[in-house]
């Protein structure tokens, strides 16, 4: 895993060349280079190892969804979003670049990642760049991410479309599940698997992408700042729509349990340490103690 984290820090450094303007470089540069967990650009080259393709290959798709990823963290803590001073255990994108340089190297995150799958996905085939820049734009826009967050922000108000459970299964879908989706799913188009894998794999993503938000929504109850790198009982205290609101803890932790379980019994049909390694993680952490 350690090994899979520094060369996807290495090439996204290398990806980024600055030139005039240096601030936008330095700010996209900023929360990138920040110390997050990389479980995406992880699980996008381990699914592609493990379904018998090269890491090498699957690099640049790899580094494009942690971009994403990071471009949705600066936008989310905008004082026009979650209003966050801190990620990453740092003062957030737009505390230290100020709100229009936040917004923009956000922008320039969310256009460079395709620029990049195009630009240095050498060895795939031109259908495989097509099938993966589908992928991206389907879930980054307003079929995948942004619909999760206008969600999020509407049922803030109060607002529900559907019942509170259905709300909050689709809000993290959508915010959460689909990154964890978009990593498996480019892995299996990287790797030439069959769409009965590509499927199977997208199902253990759902899972897991649930299960991790179970996990944030305990942790933002449990645990602290040094341990989250972010401000910690904000939910509770802006009585936003999360797990732990709406089952409580013990029913969250049931669910949780569920939706890992489903994973160890998808995830256990392939070749994978590091996915596993990923799974225990969360698991030990939130079931600790637990019988
Ligand atoms: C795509 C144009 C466009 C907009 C994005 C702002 C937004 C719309 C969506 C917000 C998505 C969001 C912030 C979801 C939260 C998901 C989550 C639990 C993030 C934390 O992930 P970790 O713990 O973070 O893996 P690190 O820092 O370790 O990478």
């Amino acid at each position: 895993m350690k090994t899979l984290i520094n060369l996807i820090n290495k090439t996204l450094d290398e990806y980024i060349t600055p030139q005039y303007p240096k601030k936008i470089f330095e700010s996209m540069k900023y929360t990138l280079s920040l110390p997050g967990k990389r479980l995406r650009p992880v699980m996008c080259l381990e699914t592609t190892r493990m379904l018998g393709g090269k890491i090498e290959s699957a690099l640049p798709t790899a580094c494009a969804i942690e971009m994403l990823h990071v471009q949705s963290l600066i936008h989310d803590d905008l004082p026009c979003m979650d209003n966050d001073d801190y990620r990453r255990g740092q003062p957030s994108n737009h505390k230290v670049f100020g709100e229009a340089n936040a917004v923009l190297a956000g922008d320039a995150l969310l256009t460079l990642a395709p620029q990049i799958i195009i630009e240095k996905s050498k060895d795939l085939t031109n259908e495989q760049i097509v099938r993966i820049l589908h992928e991206y734009t389907k879930f980054a826009g307003a079929y995948g991410l942004i619909a999760g967050q206008v969600a999020d922000i509407e049922s803030e108000g109060g607002n529900f479309a559907m019942s509170s459970e259905d709300t909050l299964k689709f809000i993290h879908m959508n915010k959460t599940a689909v990154l964890f989706r978009l990593a498996m799913r480019t892995g299996a188009i990287i790797s030439n698997s069959s769409n009965e894998t590509l499927e199977d794999l997208d199902n253990f993503a759902k899972s897991f992408g649930l299960a991790f938000q179970i996990y944030d929504d305990i942790m933002d109850e449990v645990s602290s700042f040094e341990e989250m790198g972010k401000t910690i009982g904000k939910d509770k205290n802006s009585q936003k729509l999360t797990y732990v609101s709406l089952y409580g803890l013990k029913t969250s932790k049931n669910k949780f349990k569920e939706y890992i379980d489903n994973c160890y019994d998808i995830i256990k049909k392939y070749d994978t340490t590091i996915i596993i390694e990923i799974i225990n993680k969360l698991k030990n952490r939130i079931l600790e103690g637990e019988d």
